[in-house]
């Protein structure tokens, strides 16, 4: 298991900080936004601490796998069978927290492209 200890995200993994916790898998872990975007939007992250997806995508493939089919699980389990998947990759695109991330949201019409 690898972790930052100046990372947000490694610390709700770990339990030191509380996540609204909405689905425990042996790689990933789910939890809401604390800043929702639509009636549904979690945060899908890997335990293992890497800076973006590509970085995940690229050390572990299948726990990069394990992202979207536990993104589906949540929606499926809240009651959406349509969601949206974003990773932000760069502070360019407006990342802003340094470990990987799948942002599930649904519930609300969506429009193409995003702002
Ligand atoms: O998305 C980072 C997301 O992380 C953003 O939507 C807010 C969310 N966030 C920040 N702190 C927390 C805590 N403590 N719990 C839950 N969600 C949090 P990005 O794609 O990097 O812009």
């Amino acid at each position: 298991m690898t972790a930052d200890p100046d990372c947000l995200f490694c610390k709700i993994v770990a339990g030191d900080i509380p996540g609204d916790i909405v689905h425990t898998g042996e790689r990933t872990l789910a939890f809401r936004d604390i800043n929702p975007q639509a009636p549904l939007h979690v945060l899908v992250v890997p335990r293992d601490h890497e800076p973006n997806a590509a970085a995940s995508a690229h050390a572990d493939p299948e726990m990069f796998a394990e992202i979207a089919t536990t993104a589906r699980a949540v929606a499926t389990a809240e009651g959406y069978d349509d969601y949206r998947l974003v990773f932000n990759t760069g502070a360019g695109v407006g990342q802003t927290v340094f470990h990987t991330h799948c942002h599930v949201l649904a519930g609300r019409p969506m429009t193409w492209p995003p702002g």
